[in-house]
């Protein structure tokens, strides 16, 4: 018999996407980088105080949790042993002059999610961007050292810049995560289209890489976010990224167990919106 022996490499990222990707290949990621991104205005009252809100999504049983390093740092008494972990390598501020909010900087190197026990790292690429150049540059630099760490890279695969006149059109967000796809991300992460149909579109333009949706700002009513929910999974999507629609909630935890029972489950949102009242 011959050996086949595979990388170390390989095996890594193998065993850490599996601590992503449940059994059914699906995850529900919990998005927490907004205190740089958007600043304190998504934390309104309580909601500042990020500890009760990582307890919520980790009692509910989240997948993993995507958070900078600093906020890693600060919270991982809490999510330590009880969900998975990526770290995001790259931001930008809202306190920025506007031209430049279309360039993600450094924000922290994979040997920083190495040191914090991450299981993947995240990195944004804004397809359309004039910094596309930078922002690839970076990607390709934390693509390779996570290659040496056998850590996975989740790509935030977001179109966004001068010629886009609609970043939710079904062509240019298929651009984007195949764009992302063949940039060589392990996970893609990018808008919602509208529907499963378009949506199905763009997980076929992702050629097999997993296809995640990025939640977006809050909806009013909860039950049009679970449908969206619904309709990424019915279309092929690997499963969400979600952060405002789930943290700035009146019940994180019975939000978050809602996009759970949808994405692993197979509730319906009808079914789903249940276990929130
Ligand atoms: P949400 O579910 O809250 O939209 O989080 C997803 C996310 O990509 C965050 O990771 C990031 O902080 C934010 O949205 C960026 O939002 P914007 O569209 O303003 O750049």
């Amino acid at each position: 018999m011959i050996m086949v022996l595979t990388s170390f490499t390989h095996v890594g990222k193998t065993v850490r996407l599996k601590r992503i990707l449940k059994n059914d290949g699906k995850a529900v990621v919990f998005a927490f980088d907004h205190g740089v991104e958007h600043g304190p205005r998504d934390f309104p009252g309580e909601k500042i105080d990020p500890r009760p809100i990582i307890e919520a999504v980790v009692e509910a049983g989240v997948d993993a949790i995507m958070m900078l390093p600093g906020m890693a740092r600060l919270t991982y008494d809490i999510w330590a042993g009880r969900t998975a972990m990526i770290i995001k390598v790259t931001s930008k501020s809202n306190l920025r002059p506007k031209e430049e909010r279309l360039l993600q900087s450094t924000f922290g190197y994979v040997e920083d999610a190495v040191a914090l026990g991450a299981d993947a790292v995240a990195a944004t690429v804004y397809w359309g961007s004039p910094y596309e150049d930078v922002m690839l540059e970076r990607w390709f630099s934390v693509r390779s050292a996570a290659e040496t760490y056998g850590l996975p890279c989740l790509q935030l695969a977001y179109p966004r810049g001068p010629t886009i006149t609609n970043r939710y059109d079904v062509e240019i967000v298929k651009y984007g995560a195949r764009a992302a796809a063949e940039s060589g991300a392990d996970l893609i992460k990018t808008y919602y289209t509208g529907s499963k149909e378009t949506f199905a579109e763009v997980v076929k333009a992702a050629a097999g890489v997993p296809v995640l949706m990025s939640g977006g700002p809050k909806r009013e009513k909860e039950i049009e976010f679970l449908q969206d929910v619904y309709n990424v999974i019915a279309a092929g999507g690997s499963g969400v990224v979600v952060g405002r629609n789930v943290f700035q909630h009146p019940n994180p935890k019975a939000m978050m167990k809602a996009v759970i029972a949808i994405v692993h489950e197979g509730l319906t949102p009808e079914e789903a919106v249940k276990l929130i009242k």
